[in-house]
C-alpha cells in the first residue's frame, strides 16, 4: 500500500465581509475618505503579506476614473492571516467625477498568490454594498460655464415681451456673476440675495415671470439652489 501525503494549497482565499463607509460624501469642500473594511479567509498559506494581497477597485460613473485600494497586513485590525479583518481609508479629492461609483471587482490572494476575483454581480449577489454616491456643490464658475454652453446649445434662451428677451438673458447672468464676485469678496449674505433674485427668475413660478426658458433651465435651477444650500443661504 502506497500512502501519499501531499499537503498543498491550491485554495484561493474568501471574501467573507466587504463594505466601505460613508456612502454617500460631499466633496464641495474638501477631499473625503472612505473607509473599506474586508474580511478574508484563507485555508493553508494564510493572506499574501506584501503587494496587496487584497484589493477592491471603485470606478466612476462615466468609466473614466478609478481609485484602487490595496489591503496590506499593517492594515489588519482583528484575527489573523487564516482569518482577519482589514480596513483602510481611500481618498477621495475634491473634483472628483461626481454621481454613483461602483465597486467593479475585489481581489483577494493567499501567500502562494492563489487568486480570486469578486465582480459587482458577485458582491451584490453576497449582500456587499458596491455603490458609493459621491456629490458636490456647483461653483459659480461651473454654473456660468453651463450658462454659457447652454446659450451656444439653444436650450436656453431669453423671454420677454418686445426685444427685452436678450436683455434679461444677459440681465440673468449677471446675477450670477455678480454672486461670483459678492461670493469672491466674501459677502456670502449679497451672494445670498443676488442668487435669490437669479432664482425667481427661472423657477417657472408665473407670480415672477422667468427671463430664461428651454430644456436647460431646471438643470441651471438645480444648480443654483444646490450652490445657495452650499453657502448656507436662507
Ligand atoms: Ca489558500
Amino acid at each position: 500500500m502506497e500512502v501519499v501525503s501531499t499537503v498543498e494549497d491550491i485554495t484561493p482565499p474568501e471574501l467573507l465581509h466587504f463594505s466601505f463607509s460613508p456612502v454617500t460624501i460631499d466633496l464641495s469642500t474638501t477631499a473625503q475618505d472612505v473607509n473599506v473594511t474586508m474580511q478574508v479567509a484563507d485555508d493553508l498559506t494564510g493572506i499574501q503579506q506584501s503587494g496587496g494581497f487584497c484589493s477592491a477597485i471603485f470606478s466612476s460613473p462615466s468609466g473614466m476614473q478609478y481609485k484602487n485600494i490595496s489591503l496590506f497586513d499593517s492594515h489588519r485590525i482583528s484575527g489573523d492571516a487564516l482569518d482577519g479583518t482589514y480596513q483602510r481609508p481611500i481618498s477621495f479629492p475634491q473634483l472628483s467625477e461626481t454621481g454613483i461609483w461602483h465597486v467593479i471587482e475585489v481581489q483577494v490572494a493567499d501567500l502562494i498568490r492563489n487568486k480570486r476575483y469578486y465582480y459587482e454581480a458577485d458582491l451584490i449577489a453576497m449582500g456587499f454594498p458596491t455603490e458609493l454616491e459621491v456629490v458636490s456643490a456647483p461653483t459659480i464658475d461651473a454654473i456660468l460655464d453651463f450658462f454659457d454652453e447652454s446659450v451656444a446649445d439653444v436650450t436656453l434662451f431669453g423671454i420677454g415681451p418686445g426685444n427685452s428677451a436678450n436683455g434679461r438673458l444677459n440681465a440673468l447672468r449677471n446675477m450670477l456673476e455678480m454672486a461670483g464676485d459678492l461670493i469672491n469678496i466674501p459677502d456670502i449674505e449679497g451672494a445670498c440675495t443676488q442668487l435669490e433674485s437669479a432664482l425667481g427668475k427661472c423657477d417657472g413660478d408665473p407670480l415672477q415671470p422667468d427671463f430664461v426658458t428651454g430644456s436647460a433651465v431646471s438643470t441651471l435651477y438645480d444648480m443654483i439652489v444646490e450652490l445657495m444650500t452650499e453657502l448656507g443661504c436662507e
